[in-house]
């Protein structure tokens, strides 16, 4: 797989019943039971269940009810989404620490690439293992692995031997792996796909690599062969590509002491959202995105996002998408806030036709000009026309 340097070696990596592990691991009294993840109320499905619970035949997207009676005997949770966020976060910083090129698929799962670092490694299985016991040492968490030379065998393979799997599938071993299962298994293939391909005689992937060309081509149409016959072949050339954060503009304040009250906080807000606007507008940008990040005293730290259709850059609109997150945000009883921030992302490309684009608000426009001339000349924190801005004591 790595002997010459020219293929690639891909890793997947996908932990094993993720948010019921997070229970499991959390709660003694959970561990070797039936552990099920999901909305509890009346129409309710199940997030996941733990591999004790799967033996009853309860899996992921389950309606709660159904759940309930294959397994009358289950723990059934709501969940605590904000802990399996922040677990997700300190697995995403330990598979940072292994490849330097790794893309997060869900919450729970991330492709590295490892291509090129054979000096770093007895093997790649070997190196598999110690990522599986960083994980395993560094949140008490068990994880499957996946290993070859690309993307859709390695997600096959981690998949192979779950739960606590490591498996490598070689190119050489395509035939005996890939060709016995299931169309299914190929990536982009549904149940409507599955079923045109067994009209045609195609139930495993074995039948679609031996497939003439020509036939599926008539069959199903070109790009529809050409796409499963790569990957029947095991065959797919996507590289795995890091998500980059995406490209924003903010600022946040941490404060010199933690503030209690929520009034307090929005007048930080509307101070953030001032500046972000401010910087927006000298940037010609409009943002569709616009976030919120809230640190709480004990360094748990949360973000809200909301997404419009127009694109914002002035201060109060800015404010207004700010304000209903954090509206929406409970906090917890006794905990003060560390810090806060306002960003926005999601840009429209930047207008030619003057700072502010084209713009119907003639008079917002004439405002804003006014108080940016102002900015410009004596600094960001000079003028708002909404009141507060400024008065945080922001740090950049
Ligand atoms: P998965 O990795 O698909 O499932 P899993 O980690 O629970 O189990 P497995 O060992 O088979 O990987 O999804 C990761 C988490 O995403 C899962 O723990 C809960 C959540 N999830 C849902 O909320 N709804 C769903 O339908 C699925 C599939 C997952
Ligand atoms: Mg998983």
């Amino acid at each position: 797989m790595m002997e010459k340097g020219s293929g690639r070696c891909i890793l997947h990596i996908d932990m094993d019943a993720f948010f019921a592990s997070v229970e499991q691991r959390d709660h003694e009294e959970y561990r070797g039971k039936p552990v099920i993840v999901g909305g509890l109320s009346g129409r309710g499905v199940v997030s996941t269940a733990s591999y004790e619970a799967r033996k009853f035949g309860v899996h992921s997207a389950m309606p709660m009810a159904i759940a309930k009676r294959k397994c009358p005997q289950g723990i059934f949770v709501e969940g605590n989404y904000p802990q399996y966020a922040r677990v997700s976060d300190q697995i995403f910083g330990i598979l940072d620490r292994f490849s330097p090129v790794v893309e997060p698929l869900s919450i729970d799962e991330g492709f590295l690439d490892l291509t090129g670092m054979e000096r770093l490694m007895k093997s790649p299985e070997d190196y598999g293992r110690r990522l599986k016991a960083a994980i395993r040492q560094e949140t008490g968490l068990v994880a499957s692995v996946g290993i070859a030379p690309n993307k859709f065998l390695a997600k096959l393979a981690s998949d192979l031997e779950k739960p606590d799997g490591l498996t490598v599938i070689r190119m050489e071993e395509v035939p005996k792996i890939l060709w016995p299962l299931p169309v299914s298994r190929i990536w982009g293939v549904g149940k409507k796909t599955e079923e045109r391909l067994s009209l045609y005689g195609y139930r495993r992937i074995g039948d679609l690599a031996k497939a003439k060309a020509e036939t599926l081509r008539k069959q199903v149409g070109d790009r529809l062969a050409v796409h499963l016959m790569e990957l029947a072949n095991g065959r797919d050339n996507r590289p795995v590509e890091p998500v980059h954060e995406a490209q924003s503009i903010g600022k946040e304040t941490t404060f010199e002491e933690d503030i209690h009250s929520r009034e307090e906080a929005q007048r930080h807000l509307l101070a953030l959202s001032s500046q972000v606007g401010w910087r927006l507008r000298r940037e010609g940008k409009r943002a569709h995105t616009i976030q919120i990040k809230i640190r709480l005293g004990d360094f748990s730290t949360y973000t809200r996002q909301k997404t419009l259709k127009e694109g914002l850059c002035y201060d109060e609109d800015i404010y207004r998408a700010a304000l209903e997150l954090f509206g929406a945000f409970p906090l917890p009883h006794g905990t003060g806030i560390r810090l806060l921030g306002v960003s926005g992302s999601g840009f429209d490309a930047p207008s030619e036709l003057s700072l502010f684009g084209v713009e119907q608000d003639q008079r917002k426009e004439r405002l804003y000009q006014a108080i940016d001339g102002l900015k410009g000349r004596f600094g960001e924190k000079i003028v708002s026309h909404l009141g507060e801005a400024g008065r945080g004591n922001s740090r950049r």
